[in-house]
């Protein structure tokens, strides 16, 4: 744990990165003064659409799946990118890259989705090692974007944990232009990384399959910078804006109570 970072506001945080992609976040969390982030999980694109226009006011990232849209094509991307200006969010396709340097430059580039061309964040697990990084960073980095790498997950049972944590935060350090956090539980390291945590739901509890949620609140004072709310806002229909509402408020709140209240310009 850094008591330093995690009492940081993030205007200060702002100079303690040069990635693109990690500066464009921290700026437009300032701008809309939100650090949520909804992961939108839904297999039409007209459902996807709608709930991201509809959350769009209340976030600073949008959390994708695209492989799970039924009806992709590259109008979906092209309609996204308006939403994403007309909102002004970021994209974070969470592909959740795991094989080796090769194969992920060709993942992240090519096939239907084109990813590098589209999401200024994705993420990685470090189950192949550091290759992984090594490959992806060929593509990213001269496009400006950033990589998350996943330290620990929010499921029962996870193998992301002790000795596996370590390594994966040794392998950011290896890689501190292209890797600009973590997927992770709580703060890690003593460095400034961006701490996006999932597993997040008002009143806590989990699903059926094994994934644990914990409130806003817990999250950010554990060290989360983003929150990652999925069903927890686009679960009761035609509600999705609304409850983006309440927890931008939440994760905001909790914010300014870590950092220690903020000034007036902060709130
Ligand atoms: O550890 C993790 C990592 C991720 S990226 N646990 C997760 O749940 N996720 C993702 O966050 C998951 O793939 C899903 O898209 C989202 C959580 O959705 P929710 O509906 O449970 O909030």
């Amino acid at each position: 744990m850094s008591p330093q970072v995690q009492t940081q506001t993030y205007d200060v945080r702002l100079s303690n990165h040069t990635n693109p992609a990690a500066r464009a976040l921290l700026e437009c969390i300032l701008r809309k003064r939100s650090n949520l982030c909804v992961s939108v999980d839904l297999s039409t694109s007209a459902e996807l659409l709608e709930v991201v226009d509809a959350v769009g006011p209340s976030v600073c990232l949008i959390k994708t799946h695209m492989d799970i849209v039924e009806d992709f094509d590259q109008s979906v991307i092209d309609r996204l990118r308006v939403l994403s200006e007309k909102h002004d969010f970021l994209i974070f396709e969470d592909r959740k890259f795991a094989d080796i340097g090769n194969t992920v430059v060709l993942q992240y580039s090519k096939g239907v989705h084109k990813i590098a061309s589209w999401a200024q964040l994705t993420n990685a697990h470090v189950v192949p090692g550091s290759g992984i990084i090594t490959g992806l960073a060929s593509v990213g980095l001269p496009l400006g974007r950033g990589l998350l790498l996943l330290a620990e997950m929010s499921s029962a049972g996870t193998l992301a944990q002790g000795a596996y944590t370590d390594a994966a935060l040794a392998m950011a350090r290896e890689h501190r232009d292209f890797v600009v956090g973590f997927i992770a539980q709580r703060r890690l390291g003593d460095e400034d990384w961006l701490i996006l945590t999932p597993g997040v739901q008002l009143g806590s509890g989990g699903d059926s399959m094994g994934q644990q949620y914990n409130t806003p609140r817990e999250v950010v004072r554990r060290g989360a910078d983003v929150i990652i709310v999925g069903r927890g806002v686009y679960g009761k229909r035609g509600e999705a804006g609304k409850e983006a509402e309440r927890y931008r408020k939440e994760g905001w709140e909790a914010y300014l109570a870590r950092v220690g209240g903020g000034t007036s310009r902060l709130l």
